[in-house]
This record gives structure tokens, sequence and C-alpha cells, in this order.
């Protein structure tokens, strides 16, 4: 069977749907594509092309950078770059912004983006994953500044992430639910193998890492004790299950339903995880499946940035567990 759709032509459907559409989003998400196929190649490959390890370099978060962090920001800041289309863009391995080139600042959109979130995982073949935000501009005809990324979720035109794992996928959302794509690195084609992903109302697994459980406060610790206590009426215990990469602790909780949290801790005073290209774009796709995410209490989508490298906790999965924690932080 000739799989018929694939990514380029879905995003054209897609844009169709918008009369007024420029095409200038559907260019940006395109480059967004290809960066993730080299991307997917680089990981695959790092092994034997003397790309693993690290670059001796830490980034703004105070982590060491590994090579292939460096190279999949490359690859994703020089594709979005020909592409003509952004004002300016943000980058995990970046401590300032990226502006476009001269000539080229009328650009309609801003990006923010992981490059290789999880990377610390991949000497262990654990997938890892890039993550996307698209903002449009505040104010077209004139240049992008850092305010344009100062804008809460709500304000999205476009978020989304890939995820190389066994297999290489791209799942996004313009507001018009959400898609999955896998790669078919034979005819290097991602193909259209997830169409309008809902999540369960709930899920049956938890996700968090347990052993910053000393620093966790009172509403969390206690939404972990009943996931672990024999309750037929909350239909608890739940499983656990923490990869240690977002993406991936995401991606199963978007398909199966579940939680994942990173909370503010005692350790981790705003958490851990960035809000504008981590919680923002992932909560975005997690509401547009049906689920729901928060900083425990506010919703993620309703928070403005207020720096482009700020942290935040974030409570994210299918509604019935990210409600349930809700409750209880509002509560104690
Ligand atoms: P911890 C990976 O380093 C990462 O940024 C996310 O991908 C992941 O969810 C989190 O950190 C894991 O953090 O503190 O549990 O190792």
């Amino acid at each position: 069977m000739i799989p018929t759709l694939n990514l380029t032509r879905f995003i054209r459907q897609q844009e169709r749907k918008h009369p007024h559409a420029s095409g200038e989003l559907t260019d940006l998400l395109n480059s967004i594509a290809f960066g993730v196929k080299i991307i997917s190649q680089l990981v695959a490959t790092a092994g034997f092309k003397g790309l693993q390890g690290y670059t001796g370099t830490t980034n703004v978060q105070g982590e060491s950078v590994q090579i292939l962090d460096q190279e999949s920001d490359r690859t994703l800041i020089e594709l979005l770059g020909s592409s003509g289309h952004f004002g300016m863009l943000v980058s995990e391995e970046r401590d300032t912004v990226v502006t476009a080139s001269e000539g080229r600042e009328s650009g309609k959109y801003v990006v923010a983006f992981d490059p290789l979130d999880g990377s610390s995982n991949l000497g262990s073949n654990i997938p890892v994953g890039t993550i996307f935000a698209i903002w449009k501009k505040r104010e077209q005809g004139r240049p992008a500044s850092v305010e344009d990324f100062m804008q809460p979720g709500r304000a999205l035109v476009a978020a989304g992430y890939a995820i190389y794992g066994a297999k290489t996928a791209f799942v996004y959302s313009v507001g018009a639910g959400v898609h999955g794509f896998t790669l078919d690195p034979s005819i290097g084609e991602f193909i259209l193998t997830e169409e309008k992903i809902q999540s369960p109302a709930r899920g049956r697994t938890y996700s968090i890492n347990e052993g910053n459980a000393g620093q966790w406060s009172p509403p969390i610790s206690e939404f972990v004790q009943a996931m672990k206590r024999e309750d037929k009426d909350l239909q608890t215990p739940y499983s656990a299950r923490y990869v240690g990469s977002l993406v991936a602790d995401f991606d199963r909780n978007l398909k199966s339903g579940g939680i994942f949290l990173y909370p503010a801790d005692k350790k981790n005073k705003s958490g851990k995880l960035r809000l504008l290209y981590e919680a923002i774009p992932l909560a975005f796709i997690a509401e547009q499946a049906g689920g729901a995410a928060t900083d425990g209490i506010r919703d993620i989508l309703d928070l403005i940035p207020e720096d482009i490298h700020q942290r935040s906790p974030l409570v994210i999965g299918t509604r019935h567990e990210v409600e349930w924690v809700r409750r209880l932080s509002k509560e104690r």
C-alpha cells in the first residue's frame, strides 16, 4: 500500500483551510521537520561518526554540552535561518536570542526550541527529542524582539516535538488537533500514522523522579502516596514509569494516558524544566489532545514568560490526574 499522506502534503492541506495563509508557517514547519530528519541521522550514527560525548563546555543551564546538543542546535538554526520566515529564535543551547539575518527581519514568527532534550541519556540509547513552539510576532512590520516570546501558550500558532527512539516520530498541532507522523528512512519521508490523537480521560501510570521525594511539597507527596495505595474507588495503585527523558515520558502519556510531574521542590524552587520551549509547547499538545498541564495550580498555557530561559514546575498528562493534583495543591 502506498502511503498517501506525508507531512509536507498534510501541512499544505491544513494551510488550505486558511485562505489568507501566506505559506510562511508551512515553510517553517517543513524546515523544522527537515532538521528533525537530519538530527535523527546524527543520533543514529553518532557512535561511529565520532559525534558522541561532550564538547567540554556548559550551556546556560549549567549542563555539560554534548556534541549532539551543539550539532542539533546548529542544524535547526541554519535551516530556520534559510527559511527566512522567522524574526527571532530562542534555543535552550544559547544564552541569548538569535536574530534574523540582515534584511530578513520581516519574518512573521518567532520560534523557541529545545534542540535535543534528554541528551544526557544518549549514551544508553534511551529516546530523546526535539521540542518547538511558534508564536506570531505581536506586531508585524517591525523586527522581532524578546517581547515577542513573552506571550502565553494560548497565543501559540503551532507547537510540537520529535522523538528519536525505535522510530523517529514527529507530533505537532496548529491548534486543529494533534497529528503524528513516522519517519520512513528508506524514502526520507514522514508518513501520517496517527491523525487527531486523543488522550484517554485518565491513565494507569504516574511518572516522577522519586529520588526527589525528600524535597517534595505536601500536596505532591500526598498525590504520589495515593498513586501507590490500594483503593478500588480511586482505581489505584497506578504503575510507576519514569524514563528520565521528558519527550519519552510525555509521548507515552499522550497516547496511553498517565501523568508526568516535575514539581517545584526545596532543591528546584521553580522546578527544573523550561517554560518557553518545554512546558508550553507540550502543554499546547496535551490540551489539543484532551489532556491538561499546570504548574501545580495554574494552567501552563495561561502563564506569561518573563525570561526566555525561565523554569516552571510541570504537571502534565491526562486530565483526571492533573486535576487531582490541582485540587490537592489548592487545598493545602
Ligand atoms: P531528572 C533531561 O535532562 C530532562 O531535561 C528531561 O528530559 C527529563 O524529564 C528531566 O530532565 C529528568 O530530570 O532530575 O529526573 O534527571
